[in-house]
């Protein structure tokens, strides 16, 4: 075996990155600031969308969310992925009562080029993403080829772009 073979072989297998787009949402506490702390503590971050402030959808009353999506170039699976959105949701003080309650931060994995799945404990395309303005909008100014006009006119919910993070 040449040198050059033996230094290859050695090395660890690193899977290719693929695109992956996250949505990120918070309507407790300092919304801005668990958004910020989440998003400096995701990996291969490449892009983050504008905030939009956002009317819940669904679930028991509650306050306004503030919504956006991060892209990421990973080499990470699906699911080492949702096991790090859970991680940083854990260390934002996220509790888990009710469905589609009040929270102070919840990571979806919403897309990833080429990846489809479909388990209770990880569904990629997420199953809701195109019947919500605050996911659609977010994603649209990211990655216009994913979402049409139409599809973001058809989903649900009222959303206005704040200042952006
Ligand atoms: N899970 C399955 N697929 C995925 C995926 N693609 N990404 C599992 C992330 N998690 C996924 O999630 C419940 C379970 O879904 C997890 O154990 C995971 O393994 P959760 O975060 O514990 O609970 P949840 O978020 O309350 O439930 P769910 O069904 O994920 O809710 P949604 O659909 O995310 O809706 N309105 C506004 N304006 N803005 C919001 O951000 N969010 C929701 C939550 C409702 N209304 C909202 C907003
Ligand atoms: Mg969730």
């Amino acid at each position: 075996m040449s040198s050059s073979e033996s230094a290859a072989s050695s090395q660890p297998a690193t899977a290719p990155a693929v695109r992956a787009f996250l949505s990120l949402g918070s309507n407790l506490g300092d919304r801005r600031q668990y958004l910020k702390a989440a998003v400096d503590s995701l990996p291969d971050v490449v892009a983050v969308s504008p905030v939009y402030e956002t009317d819940p959808v669904g679930g028991p009353e509650q306050g306004a969310y503030l919504n956006l999506v991060v892209e990421l170039s990973t080499s990470h699976s699906p699911d080492q992925l949702l096991g790090i959105c859970h991680r940083i949701e854990t260390a934002s003080d996220r509790v888990r009562d009710v469905r589609w309650g009040a929270r102070t931060l919840d990571i979806d994995i919403l897309w990833m080029d080429g990846v489809v799945q479909d388990s209770p404990r990880l569904t990629i395309p997420h199953p809701r993403w195109k019947e919500r303005r605050f996911v659609l909008a977010p994603l649209r100014d990211l990655a216009p080829e994913l979402v049409t006009e139409q599809e973001l006119n058809l989903a649900e919910g009222t959303v206005i772009r704040v200042d952006p993070l």
